[in-house]
């Protein structure tokens, strides 16, 4: 066992020292009883864990000369649990959620095809084996809403209402994509129908902007959910403590993902953090923390759907942990040679869609299997007709590369969303603007 592992598999000490002076109001699972210990007022924190296995395994850093490499050691043979029956979802809900899993997967395996030809402008990012946590998350959110996903949330850009030639075309740089060809990648959103962020890749930035949204929407009378996404490896940034610090402060609807699928790049979960659930700092936030099952849709929905819930009652963010694997390397570059194959093994036997579909047709039998074939089929009819619009999009001219980066003049106008900002001004008659004054700095 490597140095880390201990403190990875110690008892939650963590847990029971963190936030001595974290607000008691915004952690539910905060408890003040005193247990046997001879230490007066100690305090046990809990976090509630919705899945139904918990893997046992270890990565270990092994030097052999100059080379290095990782190895698995633990139960790599667990049997697959079933998935989790969700408390909200209906059977037409729960089968939407599943197409979309479909339609993001099928869609990924076309932009790697894409690849391969040649057509696309730069890399590929996947996000195969994380089609759960992507698609039925934005399942959760309400049409007022707002995300902001990361490169593997491409399903996240499906629940919400863009087409797949718009990611399709945005990898192939496209006059018709989101950005007109001057984007290989995801740095698009939609800030007037989806209520889409658009990605930003310098890790953990996302969260402030988000935490920001929520505090726009409020100053304009709305609660609303601000949903987005970082990883095992990016919630390591700074910046990542300070945006949910200041949601938790301000009580702001931020619905975190921290999407814990085992890597970044080729650094192991061990070689991270020193937590043992990285759930676990949302106890130091003073914030709800959960873990689902990353690859079971249900979970997913369920926590993603409570912490909404929380959001819009203006309670605060909540922290996600999603637990499950990174199925391909960091992009199409990455062959992902360091990861020990007995965690593709073990990870492809929890296929997120696989397990869906087994809960569909087999446990619930919402679908009949010749329902689920006919679902499938539609499913790829309609991505090969998106990439067939999308290959037949023509470059953009070169032209076009001279606008539309900078903001010209009165190329857009900038107004509230929901209404106009309420100031908490000095009374009336003291020189203070009134509120339909103070609106016009938003126009
Ligand atoms: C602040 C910052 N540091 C470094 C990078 C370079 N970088 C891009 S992705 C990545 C690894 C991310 O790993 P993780 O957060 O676990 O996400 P995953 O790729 O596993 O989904 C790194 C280091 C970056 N984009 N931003
Ligand atoms: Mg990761």
């Amino acid at each position: 066992m490597g140095k880390n592992n201990h403190a990875k598999n110690s008892p939650k000490k963590t847990a029971a020292k963190a936030a001595p002076h974290a607000n008691s109001n915004h952690n539910g699972s905060r408890s003040s009883k005193t247990s046997a210990s001879p230490l007066p007022q100690q305090r046990t924190y809990s976090i509630p864990d919705y899945r139904r296995e918990k893997p046992t395994f270890e990565v270990r850093q092994v030097r052999e000369g100059d080379h290095l490499r990782y190895e698995v050691s633990g139960n790599l043979n667990a049997p697959v649990p079933p998935i989790r029956e969700s408390k909200y979802l209906d059977k037409k809900q729960t089968i939407e959620i599943y197409r979309y899993m479909l339609l993001n997967r099928r869609m990924e395996q076309v932009l790697e095809n894409l690849y391969k030809q040649g057509k696309v402008v730069g890399g590929v990012y996947f996000g195969l084996g994380q089609e759960a946590c992507s698609c039925a998350s934005a399942y959760a959110l309400g049409p007022d809403d707002w995300f902001g996903p990361m490169i593997r949330n491409q399903g996240s850009l499906l629940v919400r209402g863009f087409a797949p030639r718009d990611t399709m075309m945005q990898y192939m740089a496209k006059a018709d994509s989101p950005t007109g060809g001057r984007d290989g990648t995801s740095h698009f959103g939609d800030i007037y129908k989806r209520n889409m962020v658009s990605p930003i890749s310098m890790l953990g930035d996302l969260i402030p902007v988000l935490a920001g949204v929520a505090l726009g929407a409020r100053l304009q009378g709305r609660n609303v959910a601000v949903m987005t996404y970082i990883g095992d490896g990016g919630q390591s940034t700074g910046v990542t403590y300070e945006g949910i610090n200041f949601a938790a402060v301000q009580d702001l609807g931020l619905v975190l993902f921290v999407e814990s699928n085992l890597w970044a790049y080729s650094t192991p979960s061990e070689m991270q953090y020193r937590v043992k659930d990285l759930a676990e700092r949302a106890i130091g936030y003073g914030i709800p923390g959960v873990i689902v099952d990353g690859t079971d849709a249900c979970q997913v929905y369920d926590a993603a759907h409570e912490a909404v819930e929380r959001s819009h009652r203006g309670e605060g963010p909540t922290l996600i942990e999603a637990k499950m694997m990174r199925m391909k390397g960091h992009a199409i570059h990455d062959g992902a040679d360091y990861v020990p194959k007995e965690m593709f093994e073990y990870w492809k036997k929890r296929d997120p869609i696989a397990r869906f579909e087994n809960y569909l047709v087999n446990t619930t039998k919402w679908l009949t299997p010749k329902e689920n074939e006919r679902l499938i089929a539609e499913v790829e009819q309609l991505i090969e007709k998106e990439r067939d619009i999308a290959v037949a999009s023509p470059m953009p001219t070169p032209e076009s590369a001279m606008g539309g980066v900078y903001c010209e003049d009165g190329c857009h106008e900038i107004k509230p969303k929901y209404a106009m900002p309420k100031v908490r001004g000095k009374k009336s008659g003291t020189g203070a603007p009134k509120e339909s004054e103070a609106a016009l700095h938003f126009k």
